[in-house]
Formats: structure tokens, sequence, C-alpha cells
């Protein structure tokens, strides 16, 4: 039995919740002492900016996104993949600051998946209404790393999915300073966001970060 004295310290308590076979969610898991190492996100932005890419279909995403690591995630009309540079300046990405990656290390271990080796990692920017439809990630070569995500900022409500897009998904809060690692069964399921309410948040203001990491090449 718990006594309670951490419910009113938010992220004094990491606290892992398991969603489904290989799906954990660690909440608070990012905690007040780290919030400083999250500055380095500034620095990656600085280099490479947000951006709203084109999908294939010929629609502009609502979620601005940019890169770091070894490869970065792009969309444009000739489809979906991994790039080494950023298309905007032909670039390498920068590289994946090394506390955060040691996060999404740890957050990997902790649930069960020891020396994970993050290659990329892709950081979504959301603002008020901001949504990202149900899709699978599976642009990666290898589906046995699990995908590590951060969230950051405003509070947004994750839809977990299963194996088909048919399947109705589960509405998960994330909040900010929650961490879900997602592997095994869970790697390739259909997944999104909802439309993000508006708010204000202590660090980042009107907007939602999502770091997710993960290993592509
Ligand atoms: C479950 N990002 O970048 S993170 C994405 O909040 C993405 O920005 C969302 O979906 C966001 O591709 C969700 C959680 C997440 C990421 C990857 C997954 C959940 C996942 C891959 C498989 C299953
Ligand atoms: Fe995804």
């Amino acid at each position: 039995m718990t006594l309670g004295l951490f419910d009113t310290f938010p992220n004094a308590a990491p606290h892992r919740e398991a969603l489904a076979p290989g799906a954990v969610v660690l909440r608070g898991f990012v905690n007040e002492s780290e919030e400083n190492d999250l500055r380095a996100i500034e620095s990656v932005v600085a280099e490479a900016p947000f951006r709203r890419m084109v999908t294939p279909g010929g629609f502009r995403m609502s979620v601005a996104m940019t890169n770091c690591g070894q490869a970065g995630w792009v969309t444009d009309l000739t489809g979906y993949r991994y790039s080494p540079t950023d298309p905007e300046t032909d670039r390498p990405w920068p590289r994946i600051p090394a506390l955060l990656a040691d996060l999404a290390v740890r957050a990997a271990a902790v649930a069960g998946f020891p020396g994970y080796a993050p290659d990329s990692c892709l950081i979504n920017c959301y603002e008020p209404g901001t949504r990202l439809s149900l899709h699978q990630d599976r642009n990666e070569r290898d589906f046995s790393a699990p995908i590590v995500s951060v969230s950051l900022g405003l509070p947004a409500t994750f839809l977990f999915g299963g194996a088909t897009r048919s399947d109705r998904p589960r509405r998960v809060p994330l909040d900010h300073g929650d961490v879900v690692v997602w592997g095994g069964p869970s790697r390739l399921a259909f997944h999104g966001v909802l439309p993000l309410d508006d708010g204000h948040h202590r660090l980042l203001g009107r907007r939602r970060v999502n770091l997710t990491f993960r290993r592509a090449l």
C-alpha cells in the first residue's frame, strides 16, 4: 500500500504503467532537476528549425518537425523516409544531445530493453489545434528496437490503437515529463494524437514538444 506522500508533488516519484505488451508509460520520468538538460533541444532547433512537411498525398502536416541524429524522418511528395541530411539545407542533422540520449537509454532499460542505441530523434512541435492522425511507424529498418517518446509542455491525449487501423484506439493522457517506451508487440501499433487543447505551460508556453528516439538505420 502507498501512503500517498508523493501525490502532492508532481514528478517527485516516477511511476510505471503497463499499457500493453511491450508498451510502458513512465510517468514523470523527466524530473525537475533534468529540466535544464532540455535546453539542448533549443540548440538543435537553432540549427535545424521546425518545419511543416508535406505528405505523399499532398497535405501539409499540422505538426511541425525537425530531427537530430544520424538520420532524420522526412516526408515529401515522393514518400516517407529517413534522410542523413536536412532537405532544407542539405547538411547533416545536428547530433543527438548526449544528456537526452542518456535519458532515452535509461527509460528503455527500465522498460526491459537494455542496450538501446537510438540513432535518430524526431522532434514534434504541437500548437493548440495541432493533431497527428492515426499511423504506424514503419520506416525504420529494425522493429526489434523500441521507440522511446518524451512528452514536454502542454498535455495531450494520445491514441493507442492495435495492429490494424480499424482497431478502436484507447485514449492515453500524456503530460509534461512522461516517457513512453514502445517495443515488442506494440512497436507496430497504430497511434496518433488528438488536437491539442489550448493552455499555457510554464516552460514551453502554448506548445507541446515530443521527442521520439528511434533506431532507424
Ligand atoms: C506507438 N509521435 O512521431 S509519441 C511520431 O506525441 C508520433 O508526437 C506522437 O507518433 C507524438 O511518430 C506520439 C508516441 C509513440 C511514438 C511512436 C510509436 C507511440 C508509438 C510507435 C509505435 C507504437
Ligand atoms: Fe508515430
